[in-house]
């Protein structure tokens, strides 16, 4: 493919590695950001967000002078939109971000450019919002100028080699449209890639995150009544899984992120009345921090006086710094609001948090429980035996089933698991 350039609006976590990839694979790349930081930070080839490897992906883009970063677009051959599509509190998509970027690009539009959405949109969002917006430039789409939904479907913490090696989907709004577009990815992407219509690639990247959402709910169900008959969950799961056509999800305090805990609601939004399991599903999950909440409240019942909590983790998932959509953030909010209850917070990783973290052995200090929210892998390396003449009552509640169950059982912890 000919050297492109290309516009790329929104510098985030999808945005930025896929900049970075198209720069280094030779083309010239614009991002656009609203933020002063992101733009400052990116042409002093430094980035902002926590992601293996990318610093040194952006910094290899910047210095040979492929990728800048800038206020506003400008003419282009193609033109990315990879900005957030928040959720309202009303669970609802908001398409402000994606609808102000399309019309940003309508003063710049000349034949034959392309336009791709790769943020996640509800089913529609292409013919029905984005193409009327560029049909103002007088432009005939599918013909003069080429629209395509081609989502990203790449894991946080695995961005790079995800961006690289999974499949694709492009969905065009004709089929010349997706024909372009995926010559393009082609000059990164070693997966393959499957061409599709727009709606079509919509409702893909919708359901894919549905589909985990969905069997997580189920491995929580399991959880809730496993705790009612003396099975452990976790075990059941693992033999089931033994079984070559069965693949059940972890329990664990709920879903979060900003994909598998939103983008249900998407279908939810265009389908309401026949999206009656992905509600459900929806519900079990969102319900869970409650769970955990009401079994916390069920170990120390018997303790007099304030009762102390530690969290281990609050991020939404191990490993990473984002805490949006976190169960535990959730958790936090129930526990603050419970006069009978303190707590303090260990993660070292958390960023963007709005309450104080503690170093683990300050944290557990007259400490009532040690609750295990989320398995950074920092945490393999506690030495219970400390912890142990630290705390004040030695309850522990696992609820990602990491802790060694014998090890801390046979140091005198009680151990409580969740979906046990
Ligand atoms: N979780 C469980 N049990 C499990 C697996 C996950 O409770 O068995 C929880 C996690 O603790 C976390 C949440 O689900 O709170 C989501 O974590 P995740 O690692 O499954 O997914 P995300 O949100 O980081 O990334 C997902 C990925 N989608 C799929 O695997 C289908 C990723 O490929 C997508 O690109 C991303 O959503 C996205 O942007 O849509």
């Amino acid at each position: 493919m000919n050297r492109k350039k290309i516009c790329i609006f929104g510098l985030g976590y999808i945005g930025l590695p896929t900049a970075a990839m198209f720069a280094t694979h030779g083309h010239q790349i614009i991002g656009v950001d609203v933020k002063e930081e992101i733009l400052s930070a990116l042409n002093q080839g430094k980035i902002t967000i926590n992601e293996p490897y990318l610093d040194i992906l952006v910094q290899a883009a910047v210095s040979s002078g492929n990728l800048i970063g800038k206020k506003e677009p400008e003419n282009a051959d193609v033109f990315i939109i990879a900005v957030p599509t928040p959720i309202t509190m009303e669970k609802k998509a908001d398409l402000s971000y994606v609808i102000s970027s399309t019309q940003a690009i309508v003063p710049y539009l000349k034949e034959g450019n392309v336009v791709i959405l790769e943020s996640t949109s509800p089913p529609g969002t292409v013919e029905n919002v984005i193409a009327p917006i560029l049909s103002k430039s007088g432009l005939t789409i599918g013909e003069q100028i080429f629209i395509a939904h081609s989502p990203e479907r790449v894991l946080p913490g695995k961005i790079l080699i995800e961006l690289v090696e999974n499949n694709r989907i492009v969905g065009g709004i004709n089929k010349k449209s997706a024909e372009i577009v995926s010559d393009l990815y082609k000059t990164f992407v070693r997966g393959e890639i499957f061409l599709t219509d727009a709606m079509t690639a919509e409702m893909c990247k919708l359901m894919e995150n549905t589909f985990r959402d969905v069997n997580i709910a189920l491995a929580n169900e399991l959880a809730m009544i496993c705790e009612k008959s003396g099975v452990n969950a976790w075990e059941v799961i693992a033999l089931c899984n033994k079984h070559p056509r069965v693949n059940i999800h972890q329990p664990g305090p709920g879903v979060g992120g900003h994909c598998i805990a939103v983008d249900p609601w998407f279908i939810i939004e265009k389908f309401y009345e026949d999206s009656k399991l992905i509600r459900d599903a929806r519900e079990i999950n969102n319900d869970m921090p409650q769970h955990v909440f009401e079994t916390i409240k069920d170990i120390l019942k018997d303790i007099k006086g304030k009762k102390a909590v530690t969290i281990l983790g609050m991020t939404y998932k191990p490993d990473v710094d984002d805490i949006r959509e976190s169960p535990i953030v959730h958790l936090i909010e129930l526990i603050k609001k419970d006069p009978q209850y303190d707590f303090k917070i260990v993660d070292s990783q958390a960023k963007k948090y709005s309450y104080p973290v503690h170093d683990l052995e300050s944290a557990v200090k007259e400490s009532d429980l040690l609750l295990l929210g989320v398995n950074h892998k920092e945490f393999e390396e506690i030495d219970f035996d400390l912890i142990y003449k630290l705390m004040r009552n030695r309850n522990i509640f696992d609820t990602r089933n990491f802790v060694d169950r014998n090890h801390v059982e046979k140091i005198g912890f009680k151990y409580y698991l969740l979906g046990n």
